[in-house]
């Protein structure tokens, strides 16, 4: 099969990559990325010679067609991934989220490829701390930041292709993931690189929300069996069960990394913070058998920790242009 994968220089998509290389050595891979702020072709160096890497933008719509027009199935993960930048800026989120999903959808459409769209839990909003319930396929669309309503955008365009052209697509909407590979200005990278370097992890507001925590393989593995097992035309919900508010987070970094218990700041909170995500993942486990093989955030925090102290130089140099740009916005 050969499967064009969109953002595949990125955290998640690099991940894809790597990992099916191993699992899915058949499978014909052709990367396209943009190469933005978020993406380096370095992630992609120990399997450089087992893929095809094209530099480009899902929103040039003759590049995609050529691209689309020679795969059998599209897994698209391209897009700005980050909630403060959307705040900052929000028009490289229309670009990237609506248009070049638009352009993909539209050459899906003309050469009837399979495409697999990756989506995220915050199109449905948040939930209240005390509240007993958790997203489902069923929750209505509900999006609180720029980032999230270009997602919930996406979606609803991937859906209406389906319903008005008979797309052969499949969604997928996941929670907050953590690995190896992910950009230093998302939560749990920022504190492990900042602990290495010396510096108190930084809350925002009271530290009270909720983020629903999965491994990246564990997303990956989910997205490969609903490209295998999913019926076309449905959405799937990606969870693993891992609940966790952001103090409890920093406190297991700070146990695990050999700092007190107390050695954090608060900062300002987010504007339109979304305080609590859950998902209910019992449709995608009930219909194709998975479920998450990393059930413990213990072990996959000390192992994604490890990755940092292994590997500062893939990450010192964002660090510092990150670290820029949260000081400018307070945060
Ligand atoms: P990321 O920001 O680390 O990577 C995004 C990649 O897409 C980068 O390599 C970037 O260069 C590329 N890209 C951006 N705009 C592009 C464009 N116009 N054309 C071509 N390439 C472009 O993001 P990520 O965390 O790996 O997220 C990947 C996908 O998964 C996104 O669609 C995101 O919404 C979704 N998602 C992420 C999470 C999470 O916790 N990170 C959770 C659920 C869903
Ligand atoms: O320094 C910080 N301190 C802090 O308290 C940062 C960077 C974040 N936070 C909080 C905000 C959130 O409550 O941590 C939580 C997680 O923040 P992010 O890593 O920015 O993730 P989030 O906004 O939850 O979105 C993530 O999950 C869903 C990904 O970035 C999205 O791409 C994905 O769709």
């Amino acid at each position: 099969m050969k499967v064009l994968v969109t953002g595949g220089a990125g955290f998640i998509g690099t991940n894809f990559v790597q990992r099916t290389r191993q699992t899915r050595p058949d499978w014909e891979l052709t990367v396209v990325d943009a190469l933005t702020y978020a993406g380096s072709l370095e992630n992609l160096a120990p399997v450089a010679d087992q893929i095809e890497f094209v530099h480009g933008n899902i929103a040039d719509g003759d590049l995609v067609d050529r691209l689309v027009a020679n795969a059998d199935a599209v897994v698209h993960f391209a897009a700005e991934s980050h909630n403060d930048n959307s705040l900052d800026d929000p028009w490289p989120f229309m670009e990237s989220n609506i248009i070049g999903t638009f352009r993909l959808l539209e050459a899906a459409r003309k050469h009837n490829v399979r495409i697999h769209h990756i989506s995220t839990d915050e199109v449905y909003g948040d939930l209240e701390l005390d509240d007993p319930s958790r997203f489902t396929e069923q929750t209505p669309l509900n999006p609180s930041s720029p980032y999230s309503a270009s997602k919930a955008s996406a979606d609803l365009l991937v859906r209406a292709w389906i319903r008005s052209f008979g797309l052969q697509a499949t969604l997928s909407n996941c929670s907050n993931n953590y690995g190896p590979y992910q950009h230093v200005e998302k939560f749990i990278p920022r504190q492990i690189t900042g602990i290495l370097q010396g510096i108190k992890p930084k809350l925002y507001g009271k530290g009270a929300n909720v983020r629903d925590w999965i491994h990246v393989d564990d997303h990956n593995d989910a997205v490969v069996t609903i490209l295998e097992k999913g019926r076309v035309g449905e959405t799937y919900l990606i969870g693993a069960d891992g609940e966790q508010d952001n103090r409890q987070i920093v406190a297991l970094l700070l146990e695990l990394m050999g700092k007190p218990a107390d050695w954090f700041d608060l900062v300002s909170d987010r504007p339109g913070h979304d305080m609590r995500y859950a998902i209910d993942s019992s449709k995608l486990r009930a219909e194709t058998g998975w479920s998450p093989q990393y059930q413990d955030i213990r072990a996959g925090l000390t192992q994604t920790i490890q990755w940092y102290r292994d590997h500062e130089s893939w990450w010192a140099p964002a660090k510092e242009r990150t670290e820029q740009t949260y000081l400018r916005l307070g945060r």
